[in-house]
């Protein structure tokens, strides 16, 4: 009996860890052919797009080695949200006498039963589920919970996927930073030559006043903080622009903008984070209140911020290129439970301030107090 499996995904871009799992189904489950479906995405809705057509050529030439690979336009043809259940109803018909997969992450397991139609999914294909490095899946509770369920079982696949992020690709593409070793090569090429993300004028603002380092900084801030949008309810394109901006003026003076004037007392390491609201706002152009907010106060803190304000501050100190005491204890609360994280981290900059003598701004000071100290009237 022919043997087919269906990976679906964004795919924007397709990355070395698609192309890992991808071998690792066909291989263990002796597949005669392996569908690579990209999802039709809505460029509105999609953070940093790319069009449908350089997403399919971008996995054609990821996936150019492997002759088992046929990458599907046919969620793309079709539009509009695609079902699970239709896709592998289609493919059912198309081969009648085949038996199906559908490969899934074991992150997706847990979300499978929220699927439209789940047991349509299980009756035309089986399927392969393989595991997430940093994700831990009870795979023993859910083969049960399938079992009583939707009387099936799905296969576990050895292959445990690692952690690779599509974002980050799209958001190092967009500051013109260095792909090598999050890309694969020939993918990165394409998206050099064709600029499938390039940043808009706003980001060439960045691009000239920021150094490289800092740039690289910008983008951890922005990764960091894009993965936490959802589970805050922020839409990413607030949260990418908020952290993308937060240093731009890190190497300004207060000097060259007549217009602008900064406040008392503000000790030198703070000042960009007014300058910088002033320049996103003025210079650049970007007008949504709450980001220039969160730009405003992403060194200091305040009393009573918003959850994107929280987040730019908290993403900035422990995004992946930070390293200091203390960090990975921080990014663990990130990873649990971020109010936690938060407060933390206040605790551990104000600290730090005072470990070095530093003078603490009264923004600081009232942050402290406010979330720290609990002093909320
Ligand atoms: O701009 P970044 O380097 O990414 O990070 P940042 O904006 O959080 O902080 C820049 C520096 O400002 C950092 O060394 C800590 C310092 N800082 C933060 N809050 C205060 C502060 N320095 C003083 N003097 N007072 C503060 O309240
Ligand atoms: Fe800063
Ligand atoms: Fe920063």
């Amino acid at each position: 009996m022919e043997k087919i499996g269906i990976f679906g995904g964004t795919f924007n871009p397709v990355h070395a860890e698609h192309v890992e799992v991808a071998i690792a189904a066909i291989n263990e489950l002796n597949l005669d052919k392996l569908i690579i479906m990209p999802t039709f995405s809505s460029p509105h809705k999609t953070l940093i797009p790319a069009s449908a057509e350089d997403r399919i050529n971008m996995l054609s030439i990821a996936f150019s080695g492997i002759d088992k690979a046929v990458i599907s336009d046919y969620e793309i043809k079709k539009q509009g949200t695609s079902f699970t259940y239709l896709t592998v109803e289609h493919y059912k018909e198309l081969y009648p006498n085949a038996k199906l997969f559908f490969i899934v992450g074991g992150d997706m397991l847990t979300d499978f039963k929220t699927w439209k139609f789940p047991e349509r999914i299980l009756a035309a294909a089986t399927l392969a589920v393989f595991e997430r490095e940093n994700f831990k899946t009870d795979f023993a509770a859910e083969k049960k919970y399938f079992k009583q369920t939707f009387d099936k079982d799905f296969i576990k696949l050895s292959y445990i996927g690692k952690n690779f992020s599509s974002t980050k690709i799209r958001v190092y593409s967009m500051l013109n930073l260095d792909l090598e070793g999050i890309c694969i090569p020939a993918v990165s090429n394409y998206i050099k030559e064709r600029g499938v993300y390039r940043g808009d004028e706003k980001i060439d603002f960045l691009l000239s006043h920021l150094t490289k380092k800092r740039l690289i900084h910008t983008a951890g801030v922005a990764v960091t903080a894009i993965k936490k949008a959802k589970e805050l309810n922020l839409p990413e394109s607030k949260v990418l622009t908020a952290a993308l901006f937060h240093d731009c003026a890190k190497y300004l003076s207060p000097e060259d903008y007549p217009d602008f004037t900064l406040p008392q007392n503000v000790p030198p390491p703070v000042v960009h984070e007014f300058l910088g609201a002033y320049v996103a706002e003025k210079i650049v152009g970007i007008f949504d209140p709450e980001i220039i907010d969160a730009i405003k106060y992403h060194t200091t803190g305040k009393a009573n911020m918003t959850t994107l304000g929280k987040l730019i501050f908290v993403a900035d100190m422990i995004e992946e290129n930070r390293d200091y005491d203390g960090v990975d204890k921080l990014r663990a609360y990130f990873d649990g439970d971020f109010d936690k994280c938060f407060t933390e981290c206040l605790k551990e900059e104000t600290l730090h301030l005072l470990r070095k003598k530093m003078p603490v701004y009264f923004e600081t000071v009232n942050a402290y107090d406010f979330y720290v100290n609990n002093n909320k009237q």
